[in-house]
């Protein structure tokens, strides 16, 4: 598994720039994985993983739970973020050091310092789950960067505008690739294709993605 991990972050160590303040750090999750993945079975325990539905009716397709302070959810009334988790009615699970860590790390590689998150979604996608181009607005301001770390299966990340219609640019995001955008970019939409079913080493036929943001 090492000789794994190395060998994608020596592949993919080049930034790449995807707007004036956006970009994806290739590989920087790698040396945070092994506390991550142990983590996620907590925090799973405490709140699982669940399909959503959106205000409009449609089941998500993305599995989700949160930890930390605040969790993004969604029903028929709208999105919104809570204290408490819906499903348990109990506070989210807290956000380990590690998550937090690994966030404000990869914020400030893409010049966003002090970065000190109080939400964590978690996206679990199977193949051909896929989560349709949308902005983050529920965020009470938006100062603060997006960062959003990969893990497992490689998924096609898009990448657009300010507006649903503009070209969005596709992405491949690979197991450990983070991508933090801010600033000029906060607001542009993104989304992911359906995945397809290339099993990872670590994590089989499953991506997770973690989705940091200051939302309270
Ligand atoms: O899974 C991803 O890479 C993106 C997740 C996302 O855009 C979101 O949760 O708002």
């Amino acid at each position: 598994m090492q000789s794994l991990e190395l060998f994608e972050a020596t592949e993919q160590s080049q930034p790449q720039r995807l707007g004036p303040a956006a970009m994806v750090l290739r590989g920087v999750a790698l040396p945070h994985v092994r506390e991550l993945m142990p983590a996620i079975e907590v925090i799973e325990a405490m709140s699982p993983f669940r399909h959503m539905v959106t205000p409009g009716g449609f089941t998500m397709s993305v599995a989700l739970t949160n930890c930390g302070a605040l969790g993004w959810t969604t029903d028929r009334r709208g999105y919104r973020y809570t204290a408490v988790d819906p499903e348990t009615g109990a506070p989210w699970p807290a956000m380990p050091e590690a998550f937090a860590r690994l966030a404000n790390e990869a914020a400030a590689v893409a010049g966003f310092d002090g970065f000190k998150p109080d939400a964590c979604l978690i996206n679990r996608y199977l193949p051909g789950s896929r989560l349709s181009l949308h902005q983050d607005r529920n965020e009470r301001d938006y100062d603060a960067p997006i960062v959003s770390v990969s893990l497992g299966m490689r998924a096609v990340f898009l990448f657009g505008g300010h507006s649903r219609t503009d070209p969005a640019v596709k992405v491949s995001l690979h197991h450990g690739d983070v991508v933090v955008w801010g600033g000029a970019d906060r607001l542009r939409y993104h989304g992911v294709m359906p995945l397809k079913d290339e099993p990872h080493a670590l994590l089989g036929s499953q991506r997770i993605n973690f989705t940091f943001r200051k939302a309270g």
